[in-house]
């Protein structure tokens, strides 16, 4: 489609399927405010803020990893993508927050690992947390064992959480754990691990609490923990 094509299109007088291909394509092409335009006009169809978020969003992310991965799209323009994420996940956040309970179901500390930048699927996580009703404590990227362990002492949490998006830094989920072990903190805070290279297999092999797969099952999985949701 050509740029003038593009300019054309009225977000509004496209039916839903032909809009979230079009969210799709402006996720892809890092158009922050389109991609908020069309993340607003699906709310206010109806749409479940779940739904926003999966088929328009993580899918058309899904997209750019492909791309990426396969030298078609470069550093720059996923760092665009990525913060034309942002621009959807700002408005449906207060909406995925809001649907959890008021009263704190537990603390929770998170991070992407030391040596990792990654933080869309972390802060979808934190999201879905404070939706479940998490006071969550969100340490940010690039997270050292000292900053997990400082967070620790300062918090109190009830889980903490790690995020790793490249294979080159899940190793380091080990090095917090094993750190957590020799200070006898392990069998007391359940660790929490989960990254898209990640699998049950290698939080077994790490001695993580638990793997969480995606932002949905690690919320449910946290109040499992809490023993909540019984
Ligand atoms: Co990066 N990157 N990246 N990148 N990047 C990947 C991860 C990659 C798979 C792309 C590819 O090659 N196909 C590849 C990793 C390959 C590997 O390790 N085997 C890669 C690479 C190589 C790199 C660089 C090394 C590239 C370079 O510089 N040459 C570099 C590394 C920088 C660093 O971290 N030191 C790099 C940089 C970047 C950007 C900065 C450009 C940008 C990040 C921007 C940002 O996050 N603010 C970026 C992006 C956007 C991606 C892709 C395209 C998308 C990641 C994403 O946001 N996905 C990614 C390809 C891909 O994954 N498809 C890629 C959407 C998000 C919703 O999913 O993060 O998986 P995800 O989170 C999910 C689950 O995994 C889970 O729940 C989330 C929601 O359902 N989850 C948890 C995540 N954390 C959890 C924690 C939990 C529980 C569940 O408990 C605590």
């Amino acid at each position: 489609m050509s740029d003038q094509d593009q300019d054309d299109i009225i977000l509004k007088d496209l039916d839903d399927n032909e809009l979230v291909q079009q969210m799709q394509d402006d996720l892809y092409d890092g158009m922050f405010e389109e991609v908020s335009e069309g993340t607003q006009i699906l709310l206010d169809r109806g749409w479940d803020a779940n739904m926003v978020l999966n088929d328009a969003l993580v899918e058309g992310m899904r997209i750019v990893g492909i791309d990426f991965r396969d030298g078609i799209l470069f550093v720059p323009e996923v760092l665009q993508s990525a913060n034309a994420m942002k621009g959807g996940m700002g408005l449906l956040r207060p909406i995925l927050a809001a649907s959890g309970t008021k009263s704190s179901t537990g603390k929770y500390v998170i991070g992407t690992v030391k040596g990792d930048i990654h933080d869309i699927g972390k802060n979808l996580v934190a999201m879905m947390l404070e939706g479940a009703g998490f006071e969550v404590i969100n340490l940010g990227i690039n997270t050292s064992v000292d900053e997990f362990l400082e967070a620790i002492d300062t918090h109190e949490p009830d889980i903490i959480g790690m995020s790793a998006l490249l294979t080159t830094t899940m190793p380091y989920m080990g090095v917090v754990i094993e750190e957590l072990e020799k200070r006898n903190i392990l069998k007391e805070l359940p660790v929490m691990v989960g990254g898209a290279p990640l699998n049950q297999e290698f939080a077994d092999a790490i001695n993580a609490h638990t793997y969480g797969r995606d932002a949905a099952m690690s919320a449910e999985l946290a109040k499992v923990i809490m023993g909540k949701n019984r």
